[in-house]
């Protein structure tokens, strides 16, 4: 453990990203040997008493209920923004503008004008040294890092084809309330922005190549649900009555990257038996790569220029003290799994911060992201036309 100035943190919100983001904040300093040591300071939240109960549970120093009284204090250097995306433009700015690092959950907002000036503000506050960077945590699962690697090395060639898919079913039950992430006051859209998101940053961030253009088709399966009756969250209980649901249950899409090579996405609450299934499989004139994060560990791989009769995908057990960030944690061969994303992102800011360097993915990459979403938007209103990534001109 180094003795340099720690690092101390402020984290708004408190649900279930929360959660994981204190397991992060917690675990990195004790598994890797980080250049800076980090503070679990402040945890922000409305209801005093839950946040109270939330600081006390994940090991924070101290709870507050106003995060603007904490974006101004002296004693803070990173915010970690894990509110609904409806606040994250607002403390976002407002912390990049007092000084502060930010982290910020994904989607980076909820429209694309708010991760504008997201993005603008993350690039005045780059000046001063102050980094940004959005919570795409599978970039951190060290088989999607390797995955990123291998295609950057040539493993498969040039890429032609991407089939990319985020698959969950906590909405088959009609009578799961009218959570926050079912309107769109306050999520931006469904399982699009929630869970559409991942596979568009994924895709970018394995192949390096750009969406240009999209057709997409939404659809909203179950038009109203219960009213919420306590709770805000995915566990919140039915109350009495009904309300709209204004935001997609599914999302089907097909995206033109920048080398040409054509993009099939899905993302979708209502994938009956589907709990948190994230496929990727990226086919080159080479090979082929593929990941499955029920299966987080591997990554298959066809090598088309192995022998004749000697091709077949191969699992590679990304295990080893050579992947990436496997070394800090157990001999080979002894897993990891959903939470050490966190940790991995815990890592890669302080480094940054401590080095000067950029940390990735960037708000202007979160921006990238979002004018996707928005895209798929427009072209499902326009009977799924295909559709420019490019804002039209007003
Ligand atoms: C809920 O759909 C959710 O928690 C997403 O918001 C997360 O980003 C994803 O990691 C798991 O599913």
């Amino acid at each position: 453990m180094t003795s340099a100035r720690p690092l101390r943190v402020a984290m708004i919100g408190y649900g279930f990203m929360g959660a994981a983001h204190s397991v992060g904040w917690r675990q990195a300093p004790h598994v890797f040997d980080l250049p800076r040591p980090v503070e679990m300071t402040v945890v922000v939240g409305r209801n005093a008493d839950a946040v109270a109960s939330a600081a006390a549970t994940w090991g924070w120093a101290e709870s507050a209920t106003e995060w603007r009284e904490v974006i101004a204090r002296d004693d803070i250097d990173i915010v970690d923004i894990v509110t609904p995306g409806d606040s994250h433009a607002e403390i976002a700015i407002a912390a990049l503008e007092a000084g502060k690092h930010v982290l910020c959950e994904k989607p980076l907002a909820n429209t694309v004008a708010e991760a504008e000036a997201m993005a603008e503000a993350a690039e005045r506050a780059r000046a001063r040294g102050i980094r940004s960077m959005v919570g795409f945590t599978y970039r951190r699962v060290p088989a999607v890092t390797l995955l990123r690697d291998m295609i950057a090395e040539g493993a498969v060639g040039t890429v032609q084809q991407v089939r990319a898919a985020y698959r969950q079913d906590w909405l088959v039950d009609p009578g799961m309330p009218l959570a926050w992430r079912l309107q769109k006051e306050h999520a931006g859209s469904g399982a699009l922005g929630d869970i559409g998101a991942h596979i568009i940053d994924m895709t970018r961030f394995v192949t390096g190549l750009d969406i240009d253009s999209v057709t997409g088709t939404l659809e909203t399966i179950v038009k109203q649900r219960p009213l919420q009756a306590a709770g805000s969250g995915l566990s919140g209980s039915a109350g009495e009555g009904v309300g709209d649901v204004t935001v997609d249950d599914a999302a089907i899409f097909t995206g033109r990257l920048s080398n040409g090579a054509l993009a099939s996405f899905e993302a979708t609450r209502f994938a009956t038996g589907r709990k948190n299934a994230l496929t990727i499989e990226v086919s080159g004139d080479r090979g082929a790569l593929a990941f499955d994060l029920e299966d987080l560990n591997s990554l298959r791989f066809y090598d088309r220029t192995a022998p004749e009769g000697r091709q077949g995908f191969t699992q590679i057990l990304v295990t080893e003290a050579v992947h990436p960030y496997v070394a800090a944690w157990w001999p080979a061969g002894h897993m990891l799994g959903y939470e050490h994303g966190f940790t991995h992102q815990v890592v890669d800011l302080v480094d940054a911060i401590d080095s000067g360097t950029d940390p990735h993915p960037s708000f202007a990459e979160g921006l990238s992201v979002q004018q996707v979403l928005d895209a798929v938007e427009r072209s499902s209103a326009a009977a799924s036309a295909w559709t420019s990534v490019a804002s039209p001109v007003p």
